[in-house]
Parts: structure tokens; sequence; C-alpha cells
């Protein structure tokens, strides 16, 4: 099972620590095996360990065990920057510490977690050696244990399920929360050159799967005329009208304005990711400065098109209507950069590739590096003048 589970259904458990408090010795307890090296002299591990495992009852999850930090630092001395990378793309941490107890270093660490909104445990360790007062206010559960002895091992990971946070866990609805049995929902999915052949995309197709499990009703059109067309068939308005991002002006030109609108892609901003962050990222657009370096990222390597949506509609529009001088990287695939801080802007793909939980946590990788961050099909709506449209049927506030 463990090897088994898509990649992006892992969640990412980060070890830190102070040296010597025996984060390595606790990987290697939680996974019943020797992974990263112990020994009594402080620095044993220099760059972060990693590992793949199925940790029962959690589930699949990636531990990352890193290079101890002095207690006499804060969270701006952290030893490495590795460590702080790592940082960001954890879901759930462990702060490890040993029979000292907690001190400046611990209480710094704290501070950041809680600024960074990752779940944490304190984890007091060699518990066999003694047993240090711990205040009883903290903000997050206290584990005694014994990584050598292997004691109370299992009773951690039992506090590592509680914590997992419902939103890692559950995802909203896409589509049916806004539609009542009975409705009619059009649904504008225009098939051009860009569409595969013979069927629908994916986003599409839940979308309508959504619909019907609703018991409304999806009529699915290809563009604004049509969308006149069948506007005198119906007998009444539709609840929503759902588009593809590309057609979003030509649409919401001839959809009344009393008819909410939205777009696949904003639907697939709440399902997949996080509405307020993309929201508040879009409007940032209008903000960037001259020189801006914008980061294009794409969850898929695919075969570039001419009119590949991240290396040239993307740029050109954005150009185009903010008319500044700008700077555009781009990344595919896994391959999501980790000096995200130096960029203005993150305009990233509807991760179709990427799990809700794998996408969260690219936004959170952004937010954590204080990047504004937005998705492809928000950007068009932003540049296009409809943002606040599409996003009224959700009652997202800025
Ligand atoms: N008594 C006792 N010793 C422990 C326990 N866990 C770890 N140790 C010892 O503490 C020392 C440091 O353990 P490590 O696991 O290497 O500590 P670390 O936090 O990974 O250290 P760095 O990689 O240097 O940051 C080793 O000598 C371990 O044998 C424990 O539960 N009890
Ligand atoms: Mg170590």
């Amino acid at each position: 099972m463990a090897l088994t589970a898509p990649r992006g259904e892992r969640l990412n458990i980060g070890l830190f620590g102070r040296r010597n408090v025996g984060k390595s010795s606790l990987l290697n307890a939680l996974c019943a095996q020797q992974v990263s090296i112990v020994s009594d002299t402080p620095g044993t591990t220099t760059d972060a360990v990693s590992k793949i495992y199925e940790l029962i009852p959690v589930g699949p999850v990636t531990f990352f065990d890193t290079a101890g930090i002095d207690d006499s630092g804060t969270i701006g001395t952290l030893r490495t920057a590795a460590t702080q990378k790592i940082m960001n793309k954890t879901d759930i941490a462990l702060l490890v510490t040993d029979e000292n107890g907690i001190g400046t270093y611990e209480h710094s660490l704290m501070g950041t977690l809680n600024t960074l909104n990752i779940p944490f445990i304190l984890v007091v360790n060699k518990s066999d050696k003694a047993n240090p007062l711990i205040a009883d206010k903290l903000p997050c559960p206290v584990v005694r244990i014994s990584a050598a002895k292997k004691e109370n091992i299992e009773h951690l990971k039992a506090v590592i399920t509680d914590i997992v946070p419902d939103y890692l866990k559950t995802a909203p609805a896409l589509v049916r929360d806004l539609i009542t049995q009975g409705q009619t929902v059009v649904c504008i999915a225009p098939i051009d050159s860009s569409a595969p052949k013979g069927r629908l995309i994916l986003p599409q197709v839940q979308v309508i799967r959504d619909i019907l499990d609703a018991h409304a009703y999806a009529y699915v059109i290809q563009n604004d005329r049509e969308f006149l067309q069948i506007q005198e068939n119906l007998k009444t308005p539709p609840a929503l009208v759902i588009t593809d991002s590309q057609l979003i002006r030509s649409v919401a030109a001839v959809v009344p304005s009393e008819i909410n609108l939205t777009t696949f892609s904003t639907l697939f901003a709440r399902y997949k990711g996080d509405l307020k962050i993309l929201y508040d990222g879009a409007k940032h657009l209008q903000n960037l400065p001259d020189n801006a370096e914008i980061l294009i990222a794409e969850a898929c390597s695919h075969h570039v098109q001419d009119d590949d949506i991240a290396r040239v509609k993307m740029p050109t529009l954005i150009k185009n209507v903010l008319k500044k001088e700008l700077h555009f990287e781009w990344s595919a695939g896994s391959d999501f950069p980790d000096d995200l801080n130096r960029f203005d802007i993150v305009i990233h793909c509807g991760g179709c590739m990427l799990s809700r939980l794998e996408t969260l946590r690219r936004l959170n990788e952004c937010v954590r590096s204080g990047v504004p961050v937005t998705n492809f099909g928000m950007a068009l709506s932003a540049m296009q003048g409809v943002l606040d449209r599409v996003i009224r049927p959700f009652g997202v506030q800025s």
C-alpha cells in the first residue's frame, strides 16, 4: 500500500530540534529501521534525510530528518537554509527536545511553526534518562518518549493522526453547494485545437458529475453564441454559468449580471487549493512593479504548442494589460523552486496532475516565503477585469 499510494497524498512530517536531542533516533524508531545515522556527536545529520514510509495508523508519509540547530539561535539563525526549506513544505512538525526540556530555541521554533500554520507536537525524548518539567500551557500536544528504548512510539503515532487538520483530509465541494436540486447549470466547454480528441477534459467531467450528484441539470455548450441561443429555450434563468477561463470575457458580456458566473478554474481553485489565497494573489497582479519577476509553474511537463497558455498566452496577456517590463521564468513537473522569495508572484497551473494536498503545500510554500500566488484561470479573469464577478458565487471577501 505504502509504495502504491499517489505521491501527493503523502503527508510531509518534519523532525526539527537542537543538535543531539535524538531526531535521527526518533526517525529510526518511527520507521523501525536504521534510516538515519545516530551518534553522540552533535551535528551528525548535516543534510536533510527523507524517508517514505507507511505510518500506521496515519497512512503514507514522507519523513524529513533535519540538521540540528543550536539552542542559542532563533529561527533567523537556522543553521542551514535547508532546514527552512524543509519547514516550508512540512504538513506536520515534530519538535524534538531531550532531558533539557524547552528553552529559548524551542519557544522560538514554536512561534515560527504557529506563524507558518504548521500543526506540531512537542516530543520530549530520552525519557529513560530524565523527565524534565514542561509548562502546562503550550500551544501543542506534548508526548514523552524514549527513541532509544522505543518507548511510547505507538502513542506518538496516534497523536500525529489526531493533529492532521481537517482541511488536509477533506476537500470542499466542487460545485454542488452552490446549486440545489432541479436547477439548471450551463457549462461552457469550447472544443478548440487544444481540446483532447474525442473527450472532455477531466475538470469538466468532474464538474458535470458533481452537478448530476446534486440532481441539478447540466447544459453543456461551447461558447457565448450558443449561450444566447439556449437562453431562449430556458424557461427559468440558469442558477449558475461555468465557463472555460479563456472565454470568460465574451461569456461575461452575454450572461446577465444577476446570473452567477464563474470559471472551471475558480471552482478548482477552491476544491484543490485555497480560494482566498489565490484570489488575493490574482488581485496582486495589478500591483506588480516594473521589472517584476514572475514564476509560471506547471505541474506537468508536456509538449509546448505554438499558442501554449503558460509560455505564450499568459505572458502576452499580462504584458499587454499591465504595460510593464516583466520577467518570466517557468517551472514544470515536480521541479518547484526552493528559493521562491526571489519572485514577485507565482502563477500556478490548475494542478489537475496534483492532489489537493500537493497543491495546498505549494500554496503554503509561497505564502510562507511571502510571495503572492494565483492560478492560470484566476489570472486570466483578473487580466480581463472579471475577477470579482467569478468570485461572487463563493462569497469570498478580500
Ligand atoms: N538515553 C537516551 N539516549 C538517546 C535517546 N535517543 C537518542 N539518544 C542518544 O542521543 C544521541 C544523539 O542522537 P541522534 O539521534 O543522533 O540525535 P540528533 O538529534 O539526530 O542529532 P543531530 O543529527 O546532531 O542534530 C545519540 O548518542 C543517541 O544514542 C533516548 O531515548 N535515550
Ligand atoms: Mg541527526
